[in-house]
């Protein structure tokens, strides 16, 4: 189904004096409702307030391109693969039947809201008809890998879709070709090294190994081991690294005619790098850190890379690519990051389930959480570095649950909470997940909860990718001011409604991290009900709880 992208017909309209639909924007007067709390002589003082609001949201939907940094792998291919499946309209056999393309697993193509009430009850829309989005089959993929094979070859290696499907797709992805990237090798685990041959020129000069052939420029891009005959690729500095990135960026959105550009990184998992005063904690200081060729992640240097070129950059692993000096720059230059860490699988269930046990007044004393799987990303975690970084990501999603019940919990105390990972190649993208729950029941009870959970990894996290950019992109369409700060604005610069699609949500500094799932798609819906000038969801039903 071929779309053009443009001024969207709308699925309903809001009929209110605070609303307004021209051309441009969809303008709304909204009063947003909240509460004060604070501490008076002892007493806690609550006071309801409300701000009136302004939004509006620009009705252009603008054609998009998302550039993938890892686009070769298994997310990568798999995300490509499912939008030109839905584009083209496939179906495809299997032993069960006849399959076709869809978005299952998308929150705004796939879910709903309610919009209100009708004379034959609640009315539903998709979530994506709330407000002028992107649609996934217009998105327009480009990216970087280290790894030089065509997308359809990367996508038979990823052993995620039905070869059926791979075979009617072959032709349309064998043309994609990932641009060559940043490799400094040892951000990510050694055992990746073997797929690393389409490095930018240079970009292994940071760490040439002992044997290994240094300058000369007249060699092909890529590696060069002693017993080659090509003369090894020239040190190419890390600035120059950022600035090809940014060239490359701008040469997608002139060759494929796109109107923006999105930068999302679903490339291996990193191990962390130090925050250092004087190297990555200011704008200034990473900036300069680049140009002086100091220790920077690719991802960093790649979200450096994005910024400086307008277009938003997400964080689709654990590292922190994020280092305060990213941050600050991103705010210096308007331009929206988020992340970090897909929330795909388990950590969605947790992020459900440990909301559920503690909000039903549950005292969960244990989470242990088991998995198991044999792609290209559970290899790289089987390394010490790149496994902590998703331990960490994974361990901290209950935090706010906690901590939000001082009844059960005290300051010091939390459950037990071990995260193990495993590689086990036989069982590839289909990842294995087991959860044990452990909670304190009413007079000394115990009650105990195991899940297992196994599907394909690349299927739960390829719709996330597809929320992301187009959360994103609707969110630049959106500005705000209210009656004290008349002037427009955007939404901060770190982009925190990303949260529901994130395990390890990044949120402006000083602000609550919220995990608890519902909470986090209450927010996303929430807000853009407002936007409409549509009250919050609030689920009190009073009109049928009068006599
Ligand atoms: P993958 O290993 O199949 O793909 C990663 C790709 O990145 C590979 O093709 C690799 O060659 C490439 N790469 C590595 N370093 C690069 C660099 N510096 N520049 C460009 N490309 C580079 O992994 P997969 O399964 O696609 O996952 C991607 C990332 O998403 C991983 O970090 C994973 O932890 C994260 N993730 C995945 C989830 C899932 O459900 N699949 C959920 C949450 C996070
Ligand atoms: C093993 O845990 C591999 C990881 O990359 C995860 O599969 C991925 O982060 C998804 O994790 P979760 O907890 O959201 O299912």
């Amino acid at each position: 189904e071929e779309r053009a992208p443009g001024t969207m017909a709308e699925p309903f309209l809001v009929e209110s004096p605070d609303v307004t639909y021209s051309k441009e924007f969809i303008e709304a007067k909204y009063t947003y409702s909240t509460v004060h709390v604070c501490k008076e002589n002892g007493v806690t003082k609550v006071r309801p307030c409300s701000t009136r609001f302004t939004f509006r949201t620009g009705r252009q939907v603008p054609r998009l391109g998302v550039m993938l940094v890892g686009w070769g792998g298994n997310n990568g291919t798999t995300v490509t693969a499912a939008v030109l499946a839905n584009r083209l309209g496939l179906s495809w056999m299997t032993k069960t039947g006849r399959k076709t393309a869809n978005y299952y697993g998308s929150l705004l193509q796939a879910s709903t809201v309610c919009l209100g009430t009708g004379p034959s009850g609640d009315v539903y829309v998709p979530f994506r008809d709330l407000l002028p989005m992107v649609h996934p089959n217009d998105i327009v993929f480009d990216g970087w890998d280290i790894s030089s094979l065509n997308l359809a070859e990367a996508m038979r290696r990823a052993e995620v879709l039905e070869w059926p499907l791979q075979e009617q797709l072959w032709p349309h992805m064998e043309k994609m070709k990932p641009r060559p990237s940043i490799y400094i090798p040892e951000f990510i685990a050694a055992n990746q090294e073997e797929r690393a041959d389409n490095v930018l020129r240079g970009s292994m000069a940071q760490q040439v190994p002992a044997g290994w052939h240094t300058g000369g420029d007249a060699g092909p891009p890529g590696r060069c081991r002693p017993a080659d005959a090509c003369v090894p690729p020239a040190p190419l500095p890390a600035v120059s690294q950022v600035e090809q990135i940014r060239r490359d960026i701008r040469d997608f959105k002139e060759s494929s005619g796109v109107d923006k550009v999105i930068v999302l990184w679903t490339a291996n998992t990193e191990r962390f790098c130090d925050v250092v005063p004087g190297l990555n904690d200011t704008a200034d200081n990473l900036l300069r850190a680049i140009e002086r060729g100091l220790e920077v992640s690719p991802s960093t240097l790649f979200a450096v890379a994005s910024i400086l070129e307008g277009c938003a950059y997400v964080n689709g692993s654990p590292q922190n690519t994020f280092v305060p000096g990213a941050v600050e720059l991103a705010a210096q230059r308007r331009v929206f990051i988020g992340g970090d860490d897909f929330k795909s699988g388990q950590t969605k269930l947790k992020s459900v389930l440990v909301d559920f046990l503690v909000g039903a007044g549950l005292k969960t004393k244990s989470i242990v959480s088991y998995n198991h799987l044999g792609n290209n990303d559970g290899k790289n975690l089987s390394a010490p570095q790149q496994f902590r970084s998703k331990e960490i990501s994974k361990s901290n999603v209950v935090d706010d649950t906690v901590q939000a019940n001082p009844v059960l919990y005290g300051p010091q105390d939390k459950p037990d909470h071990c995260v193990v990972i495993k590689y086990v190649p036989y069982v590839g993208d289909s990842k294995r997940a087991l959860d044990e729950y452990t909670s304190e029941i009413m007079m000394g009870g115990t009650n105990t909860i195991v899940i297992h959970n196994t599907c394909e990894d690349s299927l739960l996290a390829s719709p996330i990718i597809l929320d992301l950019a187009i959360l994103t992109e609707l969110c630049q369409r959106i500005t705000f001011c209210t009656e004290a700060d008349p002037e427009f604005q955007g939404f901060h610069s770190v982009l925190s409604i990303l949260a529901f699609l994130c395990k390890a949500p990044l949120v402006p500094e000083g602000t609550p991290v919220v995990n608890a799932l519902f909470r986090q798609r209450s927010c996303i819906e929430n807000i853009l009900r407002a936007c409409l000038g549509l009250p919050p969801q609030n689920h009190m039903l009073l009109e049928h709880k009068m006599q």
